[in-house]
């Protein structure tokens, strides 16, 4: 038996289901979160500030019996850069690759228009594909919070209140995704979780934790390319380049005397160290890339895939 034979023969039977489930909802309504409670571990980085997400993610849940393939997305907004335009683009793509959508909405908050800017997607295309409303942040309402404008948005297949910060409400919601999927095998090996590398996941984390620790527009200004990632024995040696579109972002960046970069640093590298349990040493620089939001070159270069839905 080949290696391969002996990854993917582990015990699967004939009514094994398996598919994709695209994870959508407007910015910060909590679909990261909901995909790193859902695996029991951080995949996708999460902050309190809209538009985290920039890329397509996918997120394994593998039990006996299914193999869920969650693709976590962008929020779905208005866009006004071309980074905006592909994060949506995104979005909407993985819209046609999914057997399930999830749609995720913030109950705490009445629909906004970019979720009627959603319910309007959904109900122009009209998908096949059975929609399963997830209304999350149960935890930020009392039980008496009229919940109708939310169910009114769209036709929906099943809906569930869910807490993703307190893992509250998954457990149900897995068991109605799963009988929704067709019968198929395992994709995945059961140990896999996602399939982004590692020089991906240190970008994230400390992009991460730039978003964490600034405010107004420099979240969304930021880009991080790993120039160097090598592991030696225990140590593993990161070179960041920290890219902002203008020479003031980049004085905020560095902050009064270094203390900014400092901090991003500091907080980055526990980050890593935690997620890629090794030793890690950080070194980060910050340049300037004029209106890189619209330089398509560059944010292929920093990995945004633009052949991703190109033919429509
Ligand atoms: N109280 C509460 N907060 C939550 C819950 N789920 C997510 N959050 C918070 O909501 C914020 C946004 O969470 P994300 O998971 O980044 O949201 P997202 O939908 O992925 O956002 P984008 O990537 O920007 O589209 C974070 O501050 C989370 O901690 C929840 O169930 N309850
Ligand atoms: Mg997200």
């Amino acid at each position: 038996m080949s290696d391969l034979d002996s990854i993917f023969s582990d015990d699967w039977g004939e009514d094994h289901r398996s598919g994709m489930v695209a994870v959508i909802g407007r910015p910060n309504v909590g679909k990261s979160t909901l995909i790193n409670a859902i695996l029991g571990q951080k995949i996708a980085i999460v902050t309190n500030k809209p538009q985290t997400t920039r890329q397509r993610q996918l997120g394994i849940h593998t039990a006996e019996e299914a193999q869920i393939i969650f693709i976590d997305t962008p929020g779905i907004h208005d866009p006004h850069t071309k980074l905006g335009d592909y994060m949506v683009r995104v979005a909407y793509d993985a819209l046609r690759d999914a057997d399930v959508i999830l749609w995720i909405l913030d109950v705490s908050q009445p629909p906004n228009d970019e979720d009627k800017q959603i319910s309007k997607l959904l109900k122009d295309s009209s998908p096949k594909t059975p929609i399963i409303l997830v209304l999350n942040k149960v935890d930020l309402i009392n039980n008496t919070r009229d919940k109708d404008e939310h169910m009114g948005l769209v036709a929906y297949h099943e809906i569930f209140e869910v807490s993703a910060k307190d893992k509250k409400g998954i457990d149900a919601l897995l068991s109605a995704i799963r009988l929704l999927l067709p019968l198929g095998p395992r994709y995945y090996p059961a140990e896999q979780v996602s399939e982004t590398n590692l020089r991906f996941i240190a970008a994230e984390m400390i992009r991460e934790q730039i978003i964490n620790l600034t405010t107004e527009e420099i979240p969304y200004t930021v880009a991080v390319e790993i120039n160097r990632f090598k592991e030696k024995d225990d140590l593993i040696v990161i070179e960041a380049f920290i890219y902002v579109e203008r020479d003031s972002q980049k004085g905020i960046i560095i902050g009064k005397k270094g203390s900014m970069i400092k901090q991003i640093g500091i907080d980055a590298r526990a980050a890593l160290e935690k997620i890629l349990d090794k030793q890690v040493h950080l070194e980060t620089r910050v340049k300037v890339l004029k209106n890189w939001r619209t330089n398509e070159q560059f944010m292929k270069r920093v990995g945004y895939d633009f052949s991703r839905g190109k033919d429509d």
